[in-house]
């Protein structure tokens, strides 16, 4: 005989387990995505911070990669920013997915995509010397030509309604404005539907949430560890 669906317990929206953690570290932009992605969705989660030139021994048993963000649910270690935030979109309010199967495969792909940006920018702030800082800016600005091809929509990435895809390259708009307020290097110069994107996006609560106030200057103390020429030559301005 068919049973009647018990209607409380089926439409209850689940909730992340409580002793959730996010294993983190400070200026991370996969970190970022994640967290961002949790503020959208009002995921409350724990955020612990580790030292990522020593990792704890617990991190590393646990974490077959080695690398932040994962999480931690007390019973499951999650690790990579994207399924991360896939999971945390399976909390919460509404899901920040478009509708459709190919709409959704797209913002997928667009998102890992965000991914070589971010390395590229990264090995950018970290140059030791302009030849190599000019090299990873050229691969920066090819990648980011593909996505403005690509972009067809304002404000967000898929129109009026924020999504993991957003999430993923927010953190990217972050770097590219300080590059812009502390070196005068203006990464988005030929790129308008990414200016105005990255514009939105760092605007938005939870994006600024994430990366607060002491932001810039965490970056400035890891780009001086590594020894990038962009804190020995802090002014670019008049390079160009
Ligand atoms: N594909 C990973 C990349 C994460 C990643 O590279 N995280 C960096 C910090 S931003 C890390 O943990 N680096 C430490 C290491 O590679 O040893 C993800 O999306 O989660």
């Amino acid at each position: 005989m068919l049973q009647t669906p018990n209607r409380n317990t089926e439409t209850k929206a689940p909730t992340l387990p409580p002793e959730s953690v996010l294993i983190s570290f400070p200026i991370c932009p996969f970190v970022a995505r994640a967290r961002i992605v949790a503020l959208e969705k009002g995921v409350d989660i724990k955020v612990k911070f580790i030292d990522l030139q020593n990792k704890p021994d617990w991190f590393l048993e646990r974490s077959p990669t080695g690398t932040v963000p994962a999480l931690d649910t007390g019973e499951d270690f999650i690790f990579e920013s994207s399924v991360i935030a896939e999971f945390i979109n399976e909390f919460g309010q509404q899901s920040l997915h478009p509708a459709t199967p190919s709409a959704r495969a797209l913002n997928r792909s667009w998102a890992e995509f965000a991914s070589t940006l971010l390395r590229s920018q990264y090995m950018l702030l970290m140059s030791a010397g302009l030849a190599e800082m000019e090299q990873h800016r050229l691969a920066l600005t090819s990648a980011m030509q593909k996505v403005e091809a690509n972009l067809s929509h304002a404000p967000y990435f898929n129109g009026d309604t924020f999504a993991i895809v957003d999430a993923a390259y927010a953190p990217l708009f972050v770097r590219n404005e300080f590059l812009l307020e502390t070196r005068a290097i203006d990464l988005l110069a030929d790129l308008p539907k990414l200016r105005k994107w990255g514009a939105a996006l760092t605007q938005r609560c939870s994006v600024c949430q994430v990366h607060g106030p002491e932001h810039y200057d965490q970056l400035e103390e890891h780009m001086a560890n590594r020894g990038s020429i962009l804190v020995k030559r802090p002014s670019f301005a008049g390079d160009r």
